[in-house]
């Protein structure tokens, strides 16, 4: 297993990586969540996507340990017998002691090892174990917090696993444990006050108060060294979670976060500074043809278009073929995931598209789950319509006609009967209302956040709106009557993600539009913002547009926004087309291959603090990735005003032809730094 941890170039542009040597075989590693196997958020997205990278890496010596929730485990787990005697020895300890606890391996790319905790054949436990918490560190759970007091039973079951298992090995190999989020940290403080001898990492994907002060509409990053930290937490009723969670990061050998914006916020939240900064990776998957992503888009937009054309029957007087999809994602955190600024920009690109006489019309999908009671009678219709007039043809006048609401002209009816039949069809459709904003009865329809926007900006699905809202309030699945689609095959569909957050530790939305090089709107607020920021010469030439929501008011970031999404809809085909081939460029630099170095760095830290006599490492060696930066694509003019808008603007030639573009010779132009003979305008 021994294996060196140096790391080549993935493409030539990003930096290579070598790092020291790790023993692998003389260690064991294991990675705590409560997202293992059981998908609740990002994290589950984190630890699923990095799995083949670290079991490549270290093979049988690498385990991932969670809840046991029994559905998950039949359905995502086979069950099978721990490779190590010694790992065997602790399970069993545990459930000679009544506690149960499952092994197998989680079936998802790279194949990991889990250990599943049982909490409720454990919970028998918990108020001794509050006690143990209280004694140790003098933090109580209330009894009405569930999500705190199953935390600390499986921190208890995990700290418990991890003194068997160490008495059983002796001094080799080593253990290094890393564990993610609040909900982890019981196990960690646990263990390290039994002083069990391994080397911890704490990843801290958020902070609590954090995300709670954002959501409160308080002016967070100007006021970050002003919080009473633990005054807003009491008045927040998170006060113990809060220690918990400070506590961890405070216990850790190594205490890491997903960017540098949460970095800053850890530092004054949590009162430590992050070791490390670990950027979140996804486990990207590269297409022999580099044509296949954008064939993809195709046919994935063309489904949407189906699914406009049965929801907006009636009133389709726009046409699908100049129609830009845009689409926001998502936990329906309003404020927080920033649909507030972008109803509101919305209504403003609404009035420009008018004012401008501009053909475009722009759909847009908001994807956040609320409280539903299933889908509206309205949008069901809208779709039995359109399945009962498959054969609706746009070239056909009548139809067409038809489509529109609008009685078709006589004299193109070669058939009566077929006029009779097509009349009474007519009458049947006609549509006395406007096509719903919503897909779903909402439960609070009149205190919703996003409805009493819409309402609020007017964007009703008015004739004259050339944007048009659909708030879809449910996660996407292939199995809906509706819009049968799975969450990636809509993304690659559409024109343009947008996620103008506000409160963001990394946000994984923007970063799946670009592995599959569809260009996305995101902010200095998020992580990955920054990120794209720090990283890339200029990343709106690559269809990453990154919003100021940190040094402007929010009028001048819904101006701004406005002004990015105004832009996009002038953009000719031909130049998405372009504009998508770089985007996917992008996608080595979010890929785990890559990104994984900065766990790698992160574990090798926390050896040579635990076990320093047998583990050596310089902590203010710099990583190698400083400095480094993607360059900017040579199609664009390095001239002044490209810098402010340097991506593929329209230009003076309109030419919507779909004619073939070599990104293989693009890319290759970038790397060997040759200006392009295809210069893209500018917009002054
Ligand atoms: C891909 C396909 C083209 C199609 C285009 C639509 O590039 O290969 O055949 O015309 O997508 O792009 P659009 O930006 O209009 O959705
Ligand atoms: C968190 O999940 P969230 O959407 O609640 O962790 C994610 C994974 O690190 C991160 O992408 C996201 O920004 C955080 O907010």
């Amino acid at each position: 297993l021994s294996r060196s941890l140096s790391m080549t170039s993935l493409t030539g542009v990003l930096p290579a990586w070598e790092e020291d040597e790790l023993p692998v075989e003389d260690l064991l590693l294991f990675e705590v969540s409560w997202e293992v196997t059981n998908k609740v958020g990002g994290i589950y997205t984190v630890i699923q996507t990095k799995a083949k990278i670290t079991v490549d890496e270290w093979g049988d010596n690498y385990y991932m340990m969670g809840p046991y929730f029994e559905h998950n485990f039949k359905t995502q787990v086979e069950s099978c017998e721990p490779p190590n005697p010694a790992i065997r020895k602790a399970m069993d300890a545990l459930i000679h002691n009544g506690c149960q606890v499952h092994f197998g391996r989680w079936l998802i790319e790279g194949s990991p090892y889990v250990i599943l905790f049982d909490i409720g054949s454990a919970a028998w436990n918990l108020d001794r174990w509050k006690g143990d918490l209280w004694d140790t560190c003098n933090i109580g759970l209330p009894f009405h917090d569930r999500e705190a007091n199953d935390s600390l039973i499986l921190g208890s079951l995990i700290a418990w696993f991890f003194k068997e298992l160490t008495d059983h090995l002796g001094d080799k190999p080593n253990v290094i444990s890393h564990f993610h989020e609040w909900q982890a940290g019981p196990g960690l403080i646990l263990s390290r006050s039994r002083k069990i001898p391994m080397a911890t990492v704490f990843t801290t994907h958020a902070t609590l108060l954090g995300r709670y002060l954002c959501a409160g509409n308080t002016d967070f990053y100007n006021n970050l060294d002003k919080f009473n930290i633990d005054k807003e937490a009491g008045e927040r009723q998170i006060y113990h979670r809060y220690c918990l969670e400070r506590a961890a990061v405070h216990c850790a050998h190594v205490f890491t976060t997903v960017s540098q914006i949460t970095a800053v916020e850890a530092n004054h939240m949590l009162h430590r500074k992050p070791d490390v900064v670990t950027p979140n990776g996804l486990n990207v998957k590269k297409f022999s043809a580099m044509h296949e992503f954008q064939n993809l888009h195709s046919t994935n937009k063309a489904q949407i278009q189906e699914f406009i054309r049965g929801h907006f029957y009636g009133h389709l007087d726009f046409n699908l073929d100049k129609t830009l999809i845009f689409f926001i994602a998502g936990r329906y955190e309003f404020s927080n995931k920033g649909a507030d600024i972008f109803l509101e920009s919305l209504s403003r690109l609404n009035y420009l598209l008018r004012v401008h006489r501009n053909d475009v019309t722009v759909v847009v999908f908001f994807i956040m789950p609320a409280k539903t009671n299933n889908f509206n009678v309205e949008s069901l219709k809208g779709q039995a319509v359109r399945k009962q007039l498959w054969y609706i043809d746009d070239d056909d006048v009548c139809m067409s006609s038809f489509i529109r609401g609008q009685i078709p002209d006589l004299n193109n009816i070669l058939d009566r009967d077929d006029f009779t039949i097509m009349k009474r069809a007519i009458y049947a459709t006609q549509r006395h209302s406007l096509p719903p904003v919503t897909t779903h009865n909402m439960l609070d329809d009149s205190a919703d956040p996003i409805l009493s926007n819409i309402r609020r900006v007017g964007l009703f699905n008015s004739r004259n709106d050339r944007v048009k809202v659909v708030f879809h309030p449910e996660f996407l699945s292939s199995t809906s009557p509706l819009l049968p689609m799975d969450y990636e095959d809509f993304v690659r569909g559409c024109n343009l993600g947008v996620f103008p957050s506000y409160y963001e530790p990394w946000g994984y939305t923007p970063g799946e539009c670009t592995v599959m090089g569809i260009p996305s709107v995101t902010t200095n607020l998020s992580g990955f913002g920054c990120f794209m920021e720090e990283h890339v010469s200029d990343p709106a030439a690559y269809g990453i547009y990154i919003v100021d929501r940190r040094f402007r008011s929010a009028e001048e970031s819904c101006n701004q926004l406005t002004q990015f999404m105004f832009s996009f809809c002038q953009q000719s085909r031909r130049q998405r087309i372009i504009q998508r081939n770089r985007t996917e460029r992008l996608s080595d630099l979010l890929d785990w291959r890559y990104l994984g170095r900065f766990y790698i760095h992160a574990r090798h830290l926390a050896l040579s603090r635990a076990f320093p006599d047998k583990f050596k490492m310089d902590p203010m060696a710099p990583l190698k990735t400083e400095g480094f930066r993607y360059p900017r694509p040579y199609s664009v003019p390095p001239s002044p005003s490209a810098s402010i808008h340097s991506t593929p603007h329209h230009s003076d030639v309109e030419d919507d032809d779909d004619e073939p573009y070599d990104e293989d010779e693009e890319a290759e132009r970038d790397r060997m730094n040759i200006k392009s003979p295809f210069v893209l305008n500018a917009v002054p």
